[in-house]
């Protein structure tokens, strides 16, 4: 019997921030995407009220600007994906080329043309859309004029946002997601919520806040879209991170599963249940806040409860390990959470735990807490990679990494899990989310492009190219 369904969708993930490029074509407007530096500087308007973070033209210091130039290439792009063998393919829709001050009562025309082309050019070769209406890239107007996603009023414009794109694109794309990595903003508040130093991103109560916000449209656009037609799937995305505790000591044990409340659960919670679990009042008290100090408006609670998601979206890298016992412990470094280093675990370049039992973990703790189908929209190994003379990438350490995360896949799958599809992440080299550069890279094609912006931006295919055309091929039975 094969290892997985039939159907199982195969294929890759992107973010238009990461990529596209073309910050100011097409009407666009400027995101918050499009106001971080690249390099050491990325994060400090997180914590220095002062920050400068105008924009700066005249250097290469926004990678995000440029992206790889997808924007102009997005038909070369989505053929590789096509050779690849793509069932599917995630990317998300950039709020600031549909509304480029996310305020504005009407859309784009020439952002909207933009993505008619990208998922007709998907068509053309049979992969299915799969989209993410916000990833990490809100107008920045919403962030400076409104103070980002702790504002009230950012429901309403997520809610023309999620219309517009749902109506335009109901009848060719079935699956959506709400969020990217919604947990992220309680380490990460800046992208996914536009809360920088200066507008509140140190309390955490606007972060919960911004939260409920975005609980609400997103259960707003599910109801949108089944409107639309009650076919559609429209999930949630979290950032998972599989957490262990780091010895059997059981104040270890109690600290694990509190943080998993916190990151790898609270917003699944809200949003596949459509309802605010019982630990809620104990996670804001430990900020000093309750939750009858945010504002909830008066029928969010039932919106919320009669627009649960279709399905749990999630990315996983690395697993992450707690020890509250010893302090004394060696930090390790991760995707927006740490820990302790595992013993049993390698790292990554950037010091992530990798760990592909985890993902198998992560699969079972989902399903099993939400009877949902789970789809992994994010996975891969950021890693230096050096291409020979003819811009050959001998990349044998993304496959070895690939492997594993799809044997235990199907390991999970045979444990029962309701497994949808596979879309790694940054399928294509491109800018990272973390560091702004593009010298930490996932893809299966190589850009060249370095981290100041010099090179061809020709697109090479790298051996792990070869290798997951294959395995998509045969199903997941050639690894
Ligand atoms: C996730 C994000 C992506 C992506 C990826 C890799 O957190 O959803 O946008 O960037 O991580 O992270 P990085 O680029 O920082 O290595």
């Amino acid at each position: 019997m094969s290892k997985f369904p039939k159907n199982f969708m195969w294929g890759g993930a992107t973010a238009a921030n990461q990529l596209e490029g073309a910050y100011k074509e097409g009407g666009k407007g400027l995101s918050i995407a499009d106001a971080l530096p690249g390099g050491p500087e990325r994060f400090k308007l997180v914590n220095e009220p002062d920050f400068d973070w105008t924009i700066d033209e005249k250097q290469y210091t926004y990678p995000n600007h440029n992206g790889i130039d997808h924007y102009h290439r997005f038909k070369e792009d989505i053929a590789l994906f096509a050779e690849m063998g793509f069932k599917c393919y995630r990317f998300s829709i950039a709020w600031s080329r549909i509304f480029p001050n996310g305020d504005e009562e009407t859309p784009n025309e020439a952002g909207l043309k933009f993505y008619d082309q990208v998922i007709e050019t998907c068509q053309k070769y049979g992969i299915e859309p799969v989209i993410t209406i916000s990833h990490y890239e809100m107008p920045l107007n919403l962030v400076k004029k409104y103070g980002g996603w702790k504002n009230r009023q950012l429901i309403t414009f997520y809610e023309r946002f999620a219309r517009t794109v749902l109506t335009r694109y109901y009848k060719q794309v079935k699956y959506w997601m709400t969020f990217n990595e919604i947990n992220s903003a309680l380490t990460f508040p800046v992208m996914g919520q536009g809360l920088v130093a200066s507008n509140g991103a140190n309390d955490k109560q606007n972060i919960y806040q911004a939260w409920h916000n975005q609980f609400v449209s997103g259960a707003k656009a599910v109801k949108i879209g089944h409107e639309l037609d009650p076919d559609l799937k429209i999930g949630c995305m979290l950032l998972y991170a599989t957490t262990y505790s780091y010895d059997s000591n059981p104040v270890n044990q109690l600290a694990t599963l509190e943080q998993n409340q916190a990151f790898n659960h609270f917003c699944g919670d809200v949003q596949v249940r459509g309802e605010y679990p019982a630990y809620t009042e104990k996670l804001m008290n430990k900020y000093g806040f309750s939750f009858s100090d945010l504002e909830i408006g008066d029928d969010d609670l039932a919106i919320l409860k009669a627009n649960p998601v279709d399905y749990i979206g999630f990315s996983y890298y690395m697993s992450a390990t707690v020890d509250v016992a010893d302090k004394s412990l060696e930090q390790a470094s991760g995707n927006l959470i740490g820990g302790v280093k595992n013993p049993f675990l390698k790292a990554s370049d950037w010091g992530w735990q990798v760990d592909p039992i985890g993902l198998r973990i992560a699969l079972n703790e989902l399903y099993n807490r939400y009877q949902k189908p789970v789809f992994v929209v994010e996975n891969g190994l950021g890693a230096v990679d050096k291409p020979d003379e003819n811009f050959h990438v001998q990349d044998d350490y993304r496959i070895d990494y690939s492997r594993e995360h799809i044997e235990a896949m199907a390991g999970a799958v045979a444990d029962g899990v309701d497994l949808m599809g596979y879309t790694p992440w940054g399928c294509i080299d491109l800018v990272s989310a973390s560091t702004g550069q593009m010298s930490k890279r996932y893809g299966f094609i190589y850009v060249d492009l370095d981290d100041q912006g010099n090179g061809t931006l020709n697109r090479y295919k790298k051996a792990s190219f070869d290798w997951y055309k294959e395995v998509i091929a045969s199903n997941g039975e050639d690894l």
